[in-house]
């Protein structure tokens, strides 16, 4: 089975004055996506930051970036619904008007280093329903096992998503979630409900490579990205998201699980051309 890689390169969480490599213009998003491709990413999971480099839920923009994204590079294009911490879930619910291929959905509230991400129940309903509604296809986004028993309820209750494959990320290391180790991998690997057809997972910092190298071994696909991880070993920065993508190509390729093209990506998916 080939490897789907997700390139996350900017997030809502790291400072353009922390961390000037971040591509936060939509011009250093375009070259990222662009060069990200050609390493063998097939999706783009993408937060926009406006003229000043913080976080933006901003329509005009999130729609100007759906369709650049879409002229210059063949990714199939992930909006972020989770967007910052502080973003309200009206703004949240709003970003699927932009009409991505897909968007993250988190299953549930987490705890965010010292902060909260909230994701109530009924939030996460409406949201999904919203998915259904406006054909999008939802990746399921668990930052806890809670988050599993979640999507257990959501699918018993709501459904299958707009395509009928069921896609979940793994987001393993946050602080206040679980933790990026091969043994809780495993354990939620287990608990996913029958219906998921695909799952990736990502270590956020130092976590990075344990969780790649374990969902590998169980058949996961790979998210990387400098919204996860801003180094490649200690002491060591990333350079250009292209490393990150570059290293996650290498690490299937011995795994004898080579990358998938965005179009078997869009197969994997069932995401259809828009
Ligand atoms: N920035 C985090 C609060 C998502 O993209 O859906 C949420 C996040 C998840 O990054
Ligand atoms: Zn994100």
């Amino acid at each position: 089975m080939a490897t789907l890689i997700t390139v996350a390169p900017t997030g809502a969480e790291t400072t353009k004055d922390a961390c000037p490599t971040l591509p936060t213009t939509l011009s250093e998003l375009l070259e990222t996506a662009r060069r990200c491709e050609a390493a063998g990413a097939a999706m783009i999971h993408v937060h926009v930051r406006d003229h000043e480099h913080r976080p933006t839920l901003d329509l005009g923009r999130l729609r100007a970036t759906v369709a650049a994204l879409r002229a210059e590079t063949n990714l199939i294009v992930q909006l972020s619904t989770g967007g910052a911490v502080t973003d309200s879930f009206e703004d949240r619910l709003r970003v699927l008007d932009a009409e991505p291929d897909s968007c993250s959905l988190t299953m549930g509230t987490v705890n965010f280093g010292d902060e909260v991400f909230a994701n109530p129940w009924p939030f996460v309903v409406e949201l999904y329903e919203l998915t259904q509604e406006l054909h999008i296809v939802p990746e399921f986004e668990l930052f806890d096992l809670g988050h599993v028993a979640a999507l257990h309820r959501l699918l018993d209750t709501y459904g299958l998503p707009y395509g009928g494959r069921v896609h979940c990320d793994l987001v393993m290391g946050v602080p206040g979630g679980m933790p990026g180790t091969t043994a809780t991998l495993v354990a939620a690997v287990q608990a996913l409900p029958g219906a998921v057809t695909s799952w990736s997972a990502t270590g956020i910092g130092r976590t990075t490579l344990p969780v790649a190298m374990a969902a590998l071994s169980c058949g996961g696909h790979l998210r990387v990205g400098m919204e996860d991880t801003l180094t490649l070993s200690r002491g060591r920065p990333v350079r250009h998201n292209v490393e990150l993508v570059e290293r996650a190509a290498r690490l299937a390729e011995l795994a004898q699980r080579p990358v998938m093209s965005p179009d078997d990506g869009r197969e994997l998916l069932n995401i259809k051309p828009r």
